[in-house]
C-alpha cells in the first residue's frame, strides 16, 4: 500500500475506521433482524455470523490480480470486500429469506448481486453476494461505506473454506485433477443441501399434521 507520508498514514486510518464502523453497523442489523425472526417465528435462519476486514496484504495482492496500482484511492475504488460479513444459515431457503429482508432494509443501499448459487463460479463455488453501502454518521458529514455481504449454508461453507485453504497452498495452480476431486465435492455438498432442505420440509408438514390433528381432537 502506498502510505508514504503522514497524509497518507492519516488517510489509511480514517478509511480503515470507516470500514470498521460499516462492519459494525452491517452486523448489528443482521444480528437484530436473526432476533426478531426468533422472536416471530421461533426460528433462527442465521446459524452463525463471520466479521472481517481485509489485512493491508491480501488487499495489495487483489489489487495487483486486478492490475491496478495499490494506493488509498484504488483500494477504495476497485476492492469491495475490505469489510465483509458472511452469514452462515442452515437451508438454501434461507439465504434467499435473507437476502430478501436485508434488500428491505430501507437505510442499506444494494449496488449489486452475485448470486453464485444459480449460478456456480466455474470452480464449484456457491454462495450468494450482496454489495450493500451503509451510511457512517460523522460529527459533520455522512460517509456511504461498502460492506460485502456472503451468505451460504453451512456446507457451502465447509467447501468454501477448505477449496480455499487448498488452493492457498498451490497458489492458484492446483494440478487439474485437484480442481476436479473438487468440484466433485461440490456436487456432492449441494446434494446435501438439497436433501436436506426437502428433510427439513417433510418434517415441517409432520409437525403441522400432529398439529392440525390434535387441534381436531380438542374440537370433539
Ligand atoms: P478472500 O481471501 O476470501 O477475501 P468484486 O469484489 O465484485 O470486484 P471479486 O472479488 O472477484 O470481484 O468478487 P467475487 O467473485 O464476488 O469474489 C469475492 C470473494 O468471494 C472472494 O474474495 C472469496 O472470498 C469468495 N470466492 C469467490 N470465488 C471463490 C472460489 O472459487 N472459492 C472460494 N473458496 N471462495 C471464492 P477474495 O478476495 O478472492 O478472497
Amino acid at each position: 500500500m502506498n502510505v508514504k507520508n503522514y497524509e497518507d498514514v492519516d488517510s489509511w486510518k480514517t478509511v480503515m475506521f470507516l470500514y470498521n464502523a460499516a462492519l459494525k453497523e452491517v452486523g448489528t442489523k443482521l444480528e437484530i433482524l436473526n432476533d426478531e425472526f426468533q422472536h416471530v417465528h421461533r426460528y433462527n435462519p442465521i446459524e452463525h455470523i463471520k466479521k472481517r476486514i481485509k489485512t493491508p496484504e491480501s488487499i495489495v495482492k487483489k489489487l495487483k490480480r486486478q492490475g491496478h496500482e495499490s494506493s488509498i484511492e484504488n483500494m477504495v475504488k476497485y476492492i469491495n470486500d475490505i469489510a465483509g460479513v458472511r452469514l452462515i444459515c442452515s437451508f438454501t431457503s434461507d439465504i434467499y429469506r435473507l437476502a430478501e429482508l436485508i434488500g428491505n432494509q430501507s437505510d442499506l443501499k444494494v449496488l449489486s448481486i452475485k448470486d453464485y448459487i444459480r449460478h456456480p463460479k466455474e470452480s464449484g463455488y456457491k454462495s450468494y453476494h450482496m454489495l450493500v453501502s451503509v451510511p457512517i454518521f460523522l460529527t459533520d458529514s455522512v460517509v456511504d461505506t461498502k460492506v460485502e455481504i456472503q451468505i451460504r449454508t453451512i456446507a457451502m461453507d465447509f467447501w468454501a473454506s477448505l477449496e480455499h485453504k487448498i488452493y492457498y497452498k498451490f497458489e492458484g495452480n492446483a494440478p487439474e485433477y485437484i480442481s476436479r476431486e473438487l468440484k466433485e465435492c461440490a456436487k456432492m455438498v449441494s446434494e446435501l443441501d438439497d436433501k436436506m432442505l426437502s428433510l427439513n420440509e417433510a418434517i415441517l408438514r409432520c409437525l403441522d399434521e400432529a398439529e392440525e390433528e390434535s387441534r381436531q381432537l380438542e374440537l370433539l
